[in-house]
């Protein structure tokens, strides 16, 4: 049984993560509309993604018998300077959705709520995983440069890490029963 207070933080975590997802497919659109194809499509699976984080929070509450209250947003930019920009705007928010979720570590540990306590750790190991994967994505943009062709080399760098994706998410639907 969930307290009324952690019922109304559950809920604002569900919809950052339905942001977060609105986000990142925007984001995907722009690099499409950019002929940045890698990450387009890098973008637009961290998207879906964002979605299944959004479920497990949401068949959480399903399960303590809470109702889920999805709000209304406000819609994500849709322009970026460059592409660096671009992710810079990305790691600033990864960082913000980890600064919630430990808040909500925090609120599960004074309540104590020890159940929501447990549940909320895949998300800090989750939060941990996306902030170094968008921080490497900035190392290679640092390294590669964005001058001459190096958008189309930074742009295949990351087209290999949609294809990783691709493959472990093929992999884990393949394992399922
Ligand atoms: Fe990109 O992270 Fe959700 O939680």
């Amino acid at each position: 049984m969930l307290t009324p207070a952690m019922i109304d933080r559950l809920n604002e975590q569900i919809n950052l993560e339905i942001y977060s997802s609105h986000l990142y497919l925007q984001m995907s659109s722009w690099c499409a509309h950019k002929s940045l194809d890698g990450c387009a499509q890098f973008l637009s699976q961290h998207a879906d993604e964002e979605m299944t984080h959004m479920r497990r929070l949401l068949n959480y509450l399903h399960e303590t018998g809470a109702l889920a209250i999805i709000s209304s947003m406000e819609a994500p930019p849709h322009y970026f300077d460059s592409l660096q920009a671009m992710f810079e705007k990305i790691y600033a928010h990864e960082q913000f959705v980890t600064h919630k979720i430990n808040d909500l570590v925090h609120l599960a540990n004074t309540e104590p709520d020890y159940a929501t306590l447990q549940f909320l750790q895949w998300y800090v190991a989750e939060q941990h995983q996306e902030e170094f994967l968008f921080k490497s994505i900035l190392d290679k943009i640092a390294l590669i440069g964005t001058e001459g062709q190096g958008l189309f080399f930074i742009d295949q760098e990351v087209a290999k890490l949609a294809a990783s994706k691709g493959m472990a998410a093929t992999s884990m639907e393949a394992a399922q029963p």
